[in-house]
């Protein structure tokens, strides 16, 4: 038991010498099982000796409050039973870190064992996940003043269950799992809300500008719990989800590579909240240059928002962006006009942000803005109503129609659905679900329904027929593999040590 008082993103990762904490009983216990000796076959049939520690790291579902972490607001997953898993050993006699995976299409990687190596961008490997996590663990190593001594080699495999770009995390699960292994090896474990901070900010040598979100659930997730993840500083708190609802996870089968289309996606968005952030802290009377230099998010200036609208009689952020930002989408000169500075000079320290700038035709301020201070009010009314008084029936359509409104915004503001995805979304309606939405990044990946229990199984077969059955005709998917991408999901457990 943790002691009283301590919050549980204060502990270390667990570490178990049996599977059954993570894994349960039954099928699922029997999976694990297998997954694991077969790792530790392959392993020694690539290194000629056994792992030392295994870490996993979950994958995850986020159920409301879509691009808006980045933004520093709360948001509310839950981790997925998919996850990854990486064994590891130290080997003293090569100074190479060897990164091996289980499934044949990932051939081994290897990479010099120097943690101030730079990932090369331009060439996209999947190890450079890995190098993430070993780059972000002796990073906080040195600031906490641990150690390291000389580099050594380190040999490595992977096996990810998470369907990579889904919108599902394949990629945190695997940067955090990445990260804990490093640390287990190297003989430390950190607090919780110390590895969720860290491998957020070390996934962001991929080149994606991302929030906090996936690497905080991954690390602190609970069996059962949904959690309210906070940012600045990291916070979960347990949200239990209404008994009589399930969450049923879709997979649109549009892929999105976020790491290849960073420039024109997801930090195009992140780049846009920032204009549209500093925008309105000089119309709301900041200096251009106080603006520029201390407004990075649309959380840094809600206070001022919210102080123009109380002059309105209102509280909300949004009567401002109303009110200041036009509809129509600005040019650079647009937005220089305010600024009274070049955008390039704005964001010369940010190559990725200066990709974003060649890359762009344009910003939707107006749109942008507008969804992420709804979007982070959704959150909350989410939050509420669970905790309310209100019947589970009346609950349950409460919390689908916040579902939809959120997608709607992500779809029509936010512009990272895509039209599979709207496909998806509306066959789940068609078929009953309460509310159904894009989840995680968007532009492809995976949707989320929330379904009455006792409907999910013909609702399942229902999308079985209706969306994925023309895929399956065309070749696209395996009908054996329907299960990968059409499933219902509980909420899972969070990062975790083994060693046998
Ligand atoms: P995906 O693409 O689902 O891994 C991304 C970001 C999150 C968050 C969501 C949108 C990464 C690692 N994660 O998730 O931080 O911003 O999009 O809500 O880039
Ligand atoms: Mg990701």
């Amino acid at each position: 038991m943790a002691a009283e008082g301590a919050r549980h993103e204060d502990l270390p990762v667990p570490i178990y010498t049996t599977l059954e904490p993570v894994y349960g009983g039954g099928s699922q216990l029997e999976e694990a099982e297998l997954r694991f000796s077969n790792l530790k076959a392959k392993f020694f049939e690539f290194f000629g000796h056994h792992p030392e520690f295994f870490a996993r790291s979950p994958g995850r579902v986020n159920l409301i409050g879509e691009h808006i972490d980045y933004e520093g607001y709360s948001v509310l997953p839950m981790a997925i039973r998919q996850d990854t898993i990486v064994g590891i050993r130290i080997n003293k006699s090569e100074k190479v870190l060897r990164i091996a995976n289980v499934n044949e299409k990932y051939s081994m990687c290897t990479y010099p064992a120097d943690p101030d190596q730079e990932i090369d961008l331009k060439n996209h490997k999947w190890g450079h996940y890995f190098i993430c996590g070993y780059k972000g663990y002796h990073e906080y190593a040195k600031l906490k003043g641990i150690n390291i001594g000389q580099p050594v080699g380190l040999d490595v495999i992977i096996d990810g269950t998470v369907p990579t770009g889904s919108g599902l995390s394949s990629s945190a699960a695997f940067v955090c799992s990445a990260t804990i292994a490093v640390m287990a090896a190297f003989g430390e474990n950190f607090p919780k809300k110390e590895l969720a901070q860290l491998t957020c900010e070390c996934e962001r040598h991929i080149g994606t500008q991302s929030g906090g979100m996936d690497q905080a659930i991954s690390v602190m997730a609970k069996t059962g719990f949904a959690e309210l993840i906070d940012f600045n500083p990291i916070r979960a708190t347990d949200v239990q989800l209404p008994p009589g609802g399930t969450f049923v996870i879709g997979h649109s089968l549009a892929e999105s590579q976020k790491a290849v289309t960073a420039a024109t996606n997801y930090n195009n968005r992140v780049v846009e909240c920032q204009l549209a952030a500093i925008v309105l802290g000089i119309k709301l009377g900041m200096k251009p240059e106080d603006a520029i230099s201390n407004v990075k998010t649309l959380s840094d200036v809600e206070g001022k928002c919210v102080a123009f609208a109380g002059s309105h009689g209102s509280s909300d952020p949004l009567v401002a962006v109303k009110e200041l930002l036009k509809e129509e989408p600005y040019s650079a000169e647009d937005v220089e006009s305010f600024t009274e500075k070049k955008l390039e000079v704005i964001f010369a320290n940010s190559p990725t942000s200066l990709d974003v700038l060649r890359a762009a035709k344009h910003f939707k301020l107006h749109q942008r803005a507008v969804h992420v201070y709804s979007e982070a009010r959704r959150v909350y009314a989410f939050k509420d109503t669970v905790s309310s008084n209100l019947s589970d029936e009346d609950m349950l359509k409460k919390l689908g129609d916040l579902m939809n409104d959120s997608h709607y915004s992500c779809s029509v503001l936010y512009e990272c659905s895509c039209p599979e995805l709207e496909e998806l979304v509306k066959v789940c309606r068609d078929n009953g679900a309460l509310g159904a939405r894009l989840t995680g990044a968007g532009w492809g990946g995976c949707a989320v329904a929330l379904v009455k229990e006792s409907l999910v199984p013909q609702f399942i077969l229902n999308l079985k027929e209706q969306f994925y059955q023309s895929r399956i005709d065309k070749g696209i998917i395996k009908k054996n593999d329907l299960g990968l991408y059409i499933f219902a999901s509980k909420p899972s457990s969070g990062a975790a040590i083994f060693k046998f």
